[in-house]
This record gives structure tokens, C-alpha cells and sequence, in this order.
């Protein structure tokens, strides 16, 4: 249990048989409980120890710098010795590390990234990396965020691995040890906030004992440079002020407001910032008052102005679409309908969160197009860690190449290089905020996330939210090393299974563009392709007899392809160029079109469904043979979730090549599909 609670700072003694000089003592410039730089001190101590069997002292007030670690932001520093050896220009959240044998200075422009830069020296540590170092390095963005959906009864909303590690009861755990452990987890990775509470808010997280009890997980984040967030209920004014409206521009709505925010702060100085997800699935929010949403995001940038804080406003605004017989309805138009149009009238403390693709963590989605839609408006990505549609932590997907493919998308906005990660940083439109925040969902299971092996999708995310341009292998491999050793096998195998595992999933479940083909109905689990038509969800394939996908084009469809700019459109709009693994998100075509690759579409489910199963059933083998070079608590664990996977990988294929054999009536070429 200690071993998936730890995850990749286990700090395990390094199978390397060279051992560092190590330094003879810790100095951390400031000694006071609360202090990142005091954690950072009590972590280099405890990571030595538990690496090399040495018990260093920490001191607040060495004088001396050789054969020491000195930690500490960079005006400490120079208040104990006079001047600072930094070379580079430190950013907030920035680190300066330097490493001469057993001389070691860590410095961080602020206390939170002089822990940050401790976790890296730790993590070359254990990773058998003693060489020298020195370099600067700063975050690409400033909002480095994780959501959680947690209920205040406890239960997490596409939570995969147990109860909150909040929330019980209606309030806050008196028991926080499994949020203070999050938040070191989440310090280690550099992510500075997390919003604690669901998106789909419950008003009694702002009363007083909640608002009391947040507090109290504040201060369990606080050593670990770690803020708080919280989600809001819109009509809140209403539900818990006793107001008569809840419309923004009411002036008794602006007090309340006001108040409730002037109250968190006075129990939490530090908080992040909101969250807000209105007029959506629900939710209430200022259309209902005829008000537009950029009115409904400025009355929480206006609260939280004063404080510093920052509003997070969700772009995953749609209204439910009732009539597929329209074939121009198209719930993928949505947040370029609801927000392109406001763009520039938002506070600049307010950033849209917009999800990666149009609709919903999909396996495989274009790069949402409100990326080129917002020239003046600051915006973050949302990721989902939590796989939701892909597999719910039983299967294994390895997220960073998917994500890469939305980052990395250049969306040519005025037929300029616009790279989505380049906008979200703030860099491509000149904007002061922006970034990331991941939808994560930890639970009270022992291994976090209900799978050992999803760990690394967290860890990734927060190596690619400070540096976009991170390598998905490289970050694996760190990962691997961390948290099962540097044995080779384990972290060839690991990287072949990781690395195949999204394509496999893709395989398995929806090609082409066409969704992940879940049960959208309810659980987003497994397969059920007949729900996704027919259903005010909005998830379209159009699939009947011929044919199937959704027409997006300009020309045809339902417009959606003309809401990226004109280089992008244009690929998008022809089905000639169109890439492969999007035919069916832009065009509706017969079974029988051709691919670029040669295949018809039929042909493609067909293959694809066998070779991803066959993929699936491959891991089970390759995960057998590290069998004693992994304890085997991990061991078998992660075997059962494997042998899981590889049966319903055959569900998948049989329930999705029968579906569409049956729909389309045409054979399969390798006749594995039907009666013979
Ligand atoms: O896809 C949907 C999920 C909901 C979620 C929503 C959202 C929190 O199924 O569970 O609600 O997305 O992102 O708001």
C-alpha cells in the first residue's frame, strides 16, 4: 500500500553502484512550519535518508555553502550571503538548481519553486543522475491547475478509485493526512492549485463551517505550495443568500458575491481562485437572465480582483440537442457559438478553461477551435486524467500522445504558426494568464487514481504544463524509474506497453473520428455505439445502413469545419484532405469510401478492432515477464487490470464489428465477422 500511495517519490535506494558525494548538511532559509522552503528542507533530509541510509541535520541558519544543500528563494539567499549566483532570469514559480559534487544550491524565485527545484534533485537522485548541474528553468505558464469532482457527500463524479480525499458527510474530512499527502504529490510535479470541489457545485460548499473546512485543506496545502480553488453554483444568491435572483448585475447579487469571496479570504489569504461551469448540462447561469456570459464571468473577476484571485470559466457550454433529423445541429459548434462572439470582453483576470476537443474527451477529437477564436481573451486547456471514456483506470492509456496531437496542432490563426500550447501559454496573442488545468478525481485507493500504472498520466501532465515540449517517452521513462526502478526490462516493457496503448484503445473503441463509442446513456463505460444516436446528447455518428459520420463541412454540414481559420478550414472542409483518423468527425460517407490508407471504412472497424485486441492481449504477456522484478504487491495488481483489459478488449471488438456487420451488412474480407 505504501508503494502506490508514495507513487513516483518513493525515493527507493538507486540500483546505480556509484553512490553521490553527498553534501553534509541542509540549509533551508526559512525554518517557519508552513514554509515551502521548511518542507523542502524536510524532504532532502527524508529522500537522502531513505536513498542512502544518511541522516543529514537541517539547519535555518548555516554560513556555509560548501559540501551543503542550501534551499531557498533567491532574496533569501542573498539576504544570509550577500549575493546571488543565479544565472538566468527567474519567472514566478521558477528554480535555479546548481549542482558541484556535494555543493548544492536550490533556489527558487519564490519559496514554491525553491521546492520545486528540491523534487528535481531529488528525483536526479533517485534516478542514479549524480552529476553536476546548473541551470535555470521556468514554468511556460502560470495556471498549472488540477479540478477534482468531488461531492461534499464523498462521492467523486467519474471518480474511479474511491471515496473523496475532501469531502465525507456533507463537509470537510476531519482526517486531511490523504489531501496534505496530494498536495506534496502535486508539489513534486510543479501543479500550484487545486479546485477541490465538483464543477456541478452544490451551493453548501460556501457556508460558513464549509467555507471553515476548506480553509483547513488550504492549510494542509499550504507547505507544498499548493493553492485552493473552488467550484461555484451559479444561483447561489438565491439557494444559500435568500435572494430573489441570482441575475449578475443585480447589485445585491454583486454584494453577495463580494462577501462570500472577502470571507474566503479572510480564512484563506492564499486562495486561488473560482471555478465555474454555467448554463450547461443544467447548471444555472446568466443566460437565464438574458445576460451574456462574459457578464456572467466578470462579476467573479470583479470579487475576486482585489484579492488577486483568478476566474476559471468553462467553455463547455451547450444546450442539448433534441432533433438529429436536423443536419445542421451539431452540439460541436457550441463553444465557438456561445463565446467566440465575446471575445475581448472579459476581465483580465478571467480565463476560459476549454476543453481539448469540441465535445468530450474523446479518444480522438480535432483541437477545439475556441483556441483560434479568443485573440483577446486569456484561455487554458482542459485535460482529463480521470479517463472517463477511455477505460476508467481498467485499462491502460497513456494520455501525452493524445494530448500532443491538440498542443502541438498549429491552428494557422491569420496564416501565422498558432501552435495550441503556444496559445494557451499566453505567448502566441500576448496574453498575462493562461495554461492548464487536468481533471484528476484521486480517490482513498491506496494507488490514487485505482491503477498503478495511470500514475503516469498525472505525472506527465504536470512535466507538460510547465514545459509543453516535454517528450511523452522521456517523461515515461522518468516516471518508470521512479516509481518501479531502473531495471531495463521493466523500463523497456513499460515504455512498449504505454506507448501502444492509446492506438490500441483507439483501435478497440471508435476509429475514424467517430467517438469513443461508449455507453453515453450513462456510465461512458464500455461498449454501446446505438447510444450515441438519437440521444439530446449530441454525440452524433449518423450512422444508418449506407452510411455514417457527421457532415461538418462548410459546404454540406453543419458549419463546424468553418470555425477554424481559413488554412485549417480548408483541409477539414475536403474530404480529399482529410486525415484518416477524422474522416468521420468532418464527413458522413458510405462504408465503402476508401481511405488514404487504402481500406474502406468498414474494412478499417474490422482490422482495427482485431489488431487493437490483439494489442490488448499482448500486455498481458509483456506486464508477465517483470514478474519478481516488481514487488508483488504492484505486481499483481496491476496483472488483474491487465488480464480486465484484455478481455474487454473483446467485448469491444465483437460488440463494435457486429454492430456495424449487422448495420451495414457487408462481409468482413478476413472473415472473422458473422456466419460463414
Ligand atoms: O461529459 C460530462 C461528464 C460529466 C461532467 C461534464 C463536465 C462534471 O459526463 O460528468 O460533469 O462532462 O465536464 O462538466
Amino acid at each position: 500500500a505504501e508503494n502506490g500511495r508514495q507513487a513516483w517519490l518513493r525515493f527507493a535506494p538507486p540500483s546505480s553502484s556509484r553512490h553521490p558525494s553527498l553534501p553534509s548538511e541542509i540549509i533551508a532559509l526559512n525554518g517557519s512550519q508552513t514554509s515551502p522552503v521548511n518542507t523542502a528542507g524536510q524532504e532532502l533530509q527524508n529522500g537522502i535518508q531513505s536513498m542512502f541510509s544518511r541522516k543529514l541535520t537541517v539547519s535555518q541558519t548555516g554560513k556555509k555553502t560548501s559540501s551543503a544543500i542550501v534551499v531557498g528563494t533567491v532574496a533569501q539567499f542573498k539576504n544570509v550571503f550577500g549575493s546571488s549566483p543565479v544565472k538566468g532570469n527567474l519567472i514566478e514559480d521558477g528554480f535555479w538548481l546548481n549542482v558541484r559534487g556535494n555543493t548544492v544550491q536550490i533556489l527558487g524565485q519564490n519559496e514554491r519553486g525553491a521546492l520545486y527545484g528540491t523534487f528535481e534533485y531529488l528525483s536526479m537522485l533517485a534516478q542514479g543522475n549524480f552529476s553536476d548541474v546548473s541551470f535555470a528553468t521556468n514554468p511556460a505558464a502560470p495556471i498549472r491547475w488540477v479540478n477534482s469532482w468531488d461531492n461534499l457527500d464523498g462521492s467523486i463524479e467519474r471518480g474511479f478509485a474511491g471515496a473523496s480525499v475532501f469531502f465525507a458527510g456533507g463537509s470537510v474530512k476531519s482526517d486531511l493526512t490523504r489531501a496534505a499527502e496530494y498536495a506534496r504529490l502535486l508539489a513534486s510535479i510543479r501543479i500550484n492549485a487545486v479546485v477541490v470541489n465538483n464543477v456541478n457545485a452544490n451551493f453548501k460548499i460556501l457556508t460558513p463551517d464549509n467555507i471553515a473546512g476548506v480553509g483547513r485543506i488550504a492549510d494542509a496545502f499550504r507547505p507544498y505550495g499548493v493553492q485552493l480553488g473552488l467550484s461555484l453554483d451559479f444561483a447561489s444568491p438565491m439557494e444559500l443568500g435568500g435572494l430573489s435572483t441570482y441575475d449578475p448585475l443585480d447589485s445585491g447579487v454583486i454584494s453577495f458575491w463580494n462577501n462570500i469571496t472577502s470571507q474566503i479570504y479572510t480564512t484563506i489569504p492564499d486562495f486561488a481562485g473560482y471555478l465555474v461551469k454555467a448554463d450547461s448540462e443544467g447548471t444555472p447561469g446568466p443566460l437565464v437572465y438574458n445576460r451574456t456570459l462574459a457578464q456572467g464571468a466578470n462579476l467573479f473577476a470583479q470579487a475576486l480582483k482585489p484579492h488577486g484571485g483568478t476566474l476559471m470559466y468553462r467553455a463547455f457550454v451547450y444546450n442539448q440537442l433534441p432533433d438529429e433529423n436536423d443536419w445542421k445541429a451539431d452540439r460541436a459548434n457550441a463553444a465557438v457559438d456561445f463565446f467566440g462572439h465575446l471575445d475581448g470582453q472579459f476581465d483580465d483576470n478571467v480565463v476560459i478553461q476549454i476543453k481539448y476537443g469540441p465535445i468530450d474527451f474523446q479518444v480522438r477529437e480535432p483541437t477545439s477551435p475556441l483556441f483560434a477564436n479568443l485573440l483577446n481573451t486569456s484561455t487554458a486547456i482542459e485535460l482529463q486524467v480521470a479517463q472517463e471514456y477511455l477505460g476508467q483506470q481498467t485499462h491502460l492509456v497513456y494520455l501525452p500522445p493524445l494530448w500532443k496531437t491538440v498542443t502541438d496542432f498549429d491552428l494557422r490563426v491569420e496564416n501565422k504558426s498558432s501552435l495550441v500550447r503556444n496559445i494557451i501559454t499566453g505567448q502566441r496573442f500576448n496574453r498575462p494568464l493562461g495554461g492548464s488545468a487536468a481533471v484528476v478525481n484521486v480517490g482513498l485507493n491506496d494507488t490514487w487514481l485505482g491503477s498503478h500504472l495511470a500514475m503516469s498520466n498525472l505525472y506527465a501532465y504536470g512535466r507538460l504544463a510547465w514545459d509543453w515540449t516535454d517528450d511523452p517517452v522521456d517523461m515515461l521513462q522518468d516516471w518508470t524509474r521512479l516509481t518501479f526502478g531502473s531495471d531495463k526490462t521493466v523500463i523497456d516493457t513499460i515504455t512498449q506497453m504505454s506507448m501502444e496503448s492509446w492506438p490500441a484503445y483507439e483501435n478497440y473503441s471508435g476509429n475514424l473520428g467517430e467517438q469513443t463509442l461508449n455507453d453515453i446513456l450513462y456510465t461512458h463505460f464500455g461498449p454501446n455505439p446505438q447510444t450515441l444516436d438519437n440521444t439530446v446528447w449530441g454525440q452524433w455518428t449518423r450512422a444508418d445502413h449506407t452510411g455514417i459520420g457527421m457532415d461538418r463541412t462548410t459546404s454540406n454540414g453543419t458549419g463546424f469545419s468553418g470555425q477554424y481559420p481559413p488554412q485549417v478550414h480548408a483541409i477539414y472542409e475536403n474530404l480529399e484532405t482529410t486525415p484518416d483518423n477524422l474522416v468521420l468527425w468532418f464527413h458522413h460517407v458510405n462504408y465503402t469510401h476508401v481511405l488514404h490508407s487504402g481500406k474502406t471504412v468498414i474494412q478499417h472497424f474490422y482490422d482495427a478492432h482485431y489488431e487493437g485486441a490483439e494489442t490488448a492481449q499482448k500486455f498481458v504477456t509483456m506486464w508477465e515477464s517483470l514478474k519478481g522484478k516488481i514487488d508483488s504487491e504492484r505486481f499483481e495488481d496491476v496483472l488483474f487490470r491487465q488480464v480486465f483489459q484484455a478481455g474487454h478488449s473483446i467485448v469491444w471488438r465483437d460488440a463494435i464489428v457486429n454492430f456495424y456487420h449487422n448495420i451495414s451488412g457487408i462481409p468482413d474480407a478476413a472473415k472473422r465477422v458473422g456466419s460463414h
